[in-house]
């Protein structure tokens, strides 16, 4: 998913064009403002964390662009974290998402599945209609 900060900042066609070019496949994608049940319940495994509400605050500040995004194996879910770089703006390396473009941790301009049942969960979620 491209966070509010991605949208601000006009990187989405950078972010599309890295996963296409990667190889993998966008089967679903669309654009919304998320309302705050949604932004929580996407977070929940983050909600007794200090940060939590200052996150879902960031999450539904503006519109969204959620993806499925497919490849060859179960493991797209691994490739996308690669692409992504790491979670702390510290930590994320050159070459990934975060590394080239983001300075804040808490404004890290990507969201990604961490499993590929933190996807399926994520997709019904972001996708209920299927
Ligand atoms: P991830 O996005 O790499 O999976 P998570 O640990 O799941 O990282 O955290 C979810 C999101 O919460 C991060 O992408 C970031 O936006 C925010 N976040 C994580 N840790 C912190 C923090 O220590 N301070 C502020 N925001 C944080
Ligand atoms: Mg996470």
């Amino acid at each position: 998913m491209c966070k509010p900060d991605a949208v601000e900042r006009r990187l989405v066609g950078e972010i599309i064009s890295r996963i296409e070019r990667k190889g993998l496949q966008i089967t679903s994608l669309n654009q919304r403002v998320p309302d705050r049940a949604l932004a929580e319940a996407h977070y929940a495994e983050h909600s007794d964390k200090p940060f939590f509400g200052e996150l879902v605050d960031f999450l539904t500040r503006g519109p969204v662009v959620a993806m499925v995004v497919e490849g060859p194996d179960d493991n797209t879910f691994s490739l996308m974290r690669t692409m992504i770089g790491k979670t702390s703006v510290d930590d994320a390396e050159p070459g990934s998402i975060r590394g080239d473009f983001a300075t804040q941790t808490n404004e890290n301009l990507v969201h990604g599945s961490d499993s590929h049942e933190a996807a399926e969960r994520e997709i019904a979620l972001w996708f209920p209609a299927g």
